[in-house]
């Protein structure tokens, strides 16, 4: 079970409504899904709970297509509301304990840690993975902290049973030494959401 969901996620694509001039997000979801990518995150911090359901429906639709999981950020009602896949939350948005006990069976948490303790508090409180990071320097969440590095991955991976999945500044170039220290996926948002070619970036980093 852990086997199978850890190979879904060796790579979230995290959107960011800036995804580069006549562009729409749900453009560049569909090439990204054309491309192979297993899972999705829809991540829209400046949106309502409505315009998320809305854009969480048309996303759906295509996740569903291509057998890829779609994961709501931050919202875990909105992601029950639309039946999305699953939810990831922060260490700020609803606890995953208390996630757990509203989420039907199956309904998949992440949850953002970003060392050992929290990711082992994280996976006794019922998350099905950790999302840790940033781990190299980012422009696209201004407050994620300083890079904490790939032996910071190495630390959260072999604390935790559960898949874990470095975030921040991952590219083509270096996202192997990510996977090298036990990662089991990663997760970008530049590397794909604003990337010429989207579907040949998604291939490639699933390379
Ligand atoms: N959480 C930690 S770093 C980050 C998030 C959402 C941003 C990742 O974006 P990018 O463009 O892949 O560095
Ligand atoms: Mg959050």
């Amino acid at each position: 079970m852990s086997g199978a969901l850890a190979d879904r996620l060796r790579l979230i694509v995290v959107t960011d409504p800036d995804c580069g001039a006549g562009r729409d997000v749900a453009g560049v979801v569909r090439a990204a899904l054309r491309g192979g990518a297993p899972a999705i995150q829809l991540r829209m911090k400046d949106a309502s709970a409505r315009e998320m359901a809305e854009m969480a429906r048309a996303l759906l639709v295509h996740t569903g297509a291509a057998g890829a999981l779609l994961f709501i950020n931050d919202r875990v009602d909105v992601a029950l509301a639309v039946e999305a896949d699953g939810a990831h939350v922060g260490q700020d948005d609803l606890p995953v304990a208390a996630a757990r006990r509203i989420v039907p069976p199956g309904f998949l948490l992440g949850v953002s840690a970003e060392t050992a303790e929290l990711a082992l508090a994280a996976q006794a409180d019922g998350a099905d993975y950790v999302g840790a990071g940033p781990v190299y320097a980012t422009g696209s969440k201004a407050d994620a902290g300083d890079a904490v590095g790939v032996g910071r991955i190495a630390e959260v991976a072999a604390a935790v049973r559960i898949p874990v999945v470095g975030i921040g500044g991952i590219t083509i170039a270096n996202a192997p030494p990510v996977i090298a220290a036990g990662a089991a996926g990663i997760a970008v948002i530049s590397a794909v959401m604003r990337a010429e070619d989207p579907e040949a970036a998604v291939r490639a980093l699933l390379a």
